[in-house]
């Protein structure tokens, strides 16, 4: 057994002592309640989903296993010649909480390579589709089409299941899908984009700088590979591809049929698209309001009172949780203010002055809780300097990340035996009842 399996069996043991404690001591005790416009309105801050895998603050942002974003890239060891961490460091990181020691990365690297072979009836059957489909039906379909070699399955159809043994199986297919998404991804970028030009795999690169040799680019992409990915990984479970997967899976569905579910959530416009539709509208209105000319906050003050006048949404920006910048947005910002080259890149600039304009906006328009922007306001610009124009490809890449996160957490939903997830629904006559003669609680 890996050392990272043996680590994993431990920590589940030793934290399905509290789970069962908590559970069997302290479960009638009340955490939250609900009010008629949470259960109308998305759940929004319902206290009903636990992991451990990440937390966001709605002021602080995102925190992996209890570090912030800097404390995260700081503390985990470094890809050679590279600031950023690889994938593999940080994989393990997410699945333990340790900060893995050299030796430990180098066991998750040389295991990466054997998980990383993608079936040919995986090519096969991406092949098969429209190729004008969008690269995320690609992707879940990639992935939903391993479904049939899924050891959850096969263990949970063999006659000898046993939940307290499951999660070793979940783990298996979690590390298999995340060692494999990245080449999918980079096979649907060379079908879609690059006349069908595909290229294998280099044994001898981490995740992030094979990502970069696959589709082609430069070697300084791997960085940029690297953080996305980091970056993208897990905002806690409750946005909609992690809660879908942890859902999907909590039917004892495996984690293919489970991502492939989470990735269909993040393909929508609300969630992940979003940071396809951020370079739509910049190239809108490049077109629309430059023609070529300089852009000035003046013009883009107005497309975006056009656009929120027209009931559409400014992409990039609000969010559910979040009530500052999102730091994910400060750390991609970082980035390009720390590359030369980027810093003074056009569309860069375009985003810097929205970023000084659309907060002012969305709160004069009165409606978005948080003003600030998100993740998805920034990336495009590192990826369109890069060379990777291709804008619909971008929630493909935000999928790959998204992967490391849903992976580690249901590895750890089933070590800890979550149940089937079953919420209550009411009826409206029932919300007018308790309206009119609130129950006491
Ligand atoms: N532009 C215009 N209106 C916005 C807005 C924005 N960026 N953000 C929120 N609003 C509106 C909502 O549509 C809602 O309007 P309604 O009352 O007419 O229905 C109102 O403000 C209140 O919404 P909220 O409570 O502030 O946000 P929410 O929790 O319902 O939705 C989110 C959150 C992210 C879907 C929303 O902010 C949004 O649509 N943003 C633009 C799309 C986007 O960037 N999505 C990516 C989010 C990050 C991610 O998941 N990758």
């Amino acid at each position: 057994m890996s050392q990272l399996k043996q680590t994993l069996a431990k920590k589940i043991a030793e934290h399905s002592v509290r789970t069962q404690r908590l559970l069997k001591e302290f479960g009638n005790v009340v955490i939250d309640k609900v009010t008629i416009s949470q259960a109308i309105g998305g759940m929004r801050d319902i206290k009903a989903l636990v992991t451990d895998i990440s937390y966001l603050d709605p002021f602080e942002g995102i925190r992996f296993r209890g570090k912030t974003i800097p404390e995260t890239f700081e503390a985990l060891p470094k890809a050679p010649g590279s600031k950023y961490p690889t994938v593999e460091a940080f994989w393990y990181f997410l699945l333990t909480g340790d900060i893995p020691t050299k030796e430990q990365v180098d066991e998750v690297l040389k295991e990466w390579k054997v998980r990383q072979v993608v079936p040919s009836y995986v090519w096969d059957a991406i092949r098969a589709l429209p190729r004008d489909s969008h690269p995320m039906v690609m992707l879940s379909t990639g992935i939903l089409t391993m479904q049939k070699d899924s050891k959850f399955a096969k263990f949970y159809s063999s006659g000898n299941f046993n939940k307290k043994v499951a999660w070793e199986y979940v783990y298996e297919d979690a590390y298999d899908l995340v060692a494999r998404i990245p080449i999918i991804a980079a096979f649907i970028y060379n079908l879609k984009y690059r006349g069908d030009f595909q290229v294998a795999p280099d044994p001898s690169l981490d995740m992030g700088a094979n990502f970069a040799h696959m589709i082609g680019q430069c070697k300084e992409y791997a960085d940029v590979a690297r953080m996305y990915f980091i970056l993208h990984s897990d905002h806690e479970s409750g946005n909609v591809s992690a809660h879908t997967t942890h859902l999907v899976h909590s039917a004892l569905s495996d984690p293919y049929y489970a991502y492939s579910a989470g990735l269909n959530g993040l393909a929508g416009p609300l969630h992940g698209l979003a940071n396809q539709e951020v370079l739509d509208w910049i190239i809108k209105f490049e077109e629309k309001y430059l023609k070529g000319a300089e852009p000035t906050k003046e013009l883009i003050e107005k497309a975006l009172w056009d656009t929120l006048n027209s009931g559409q949404v400014i992409p990039g920006y609000g969010h559910a949780v979040l009530r500052k910048t999102d730091p994910r947005y400060t750390a991609q910002r970082n980035f390009c203010l720390e590359t030369p080259g980027l810093k003074d890149d056009p569309l860069f600039k375009v985003v810097s002055m929205i970023y000084e304009v659309a907060p002012d906006v969305l709160m004069k328009h009165g409606k978005a809780k948080n003003p600030w922007p998100n993740v998805d306001a920034q990336s495009g610009v590192i990826q369109w300097y890069y060379g990777v124009r291709e804008w619909d490809f971008y929630t493909v890449l935000f999928g790959v990340g998204r992967a490391l996160g849903c992976m580690a957490n249901i590895t750890w939903d089933r070590g800890l035996g979550y149940p089937i997830e079953r919420p209550k629904s009411v009826t409206t006559d029932m919300l007018e009842q308790w309206a009119a003669n609130p129950p006491q609680l």
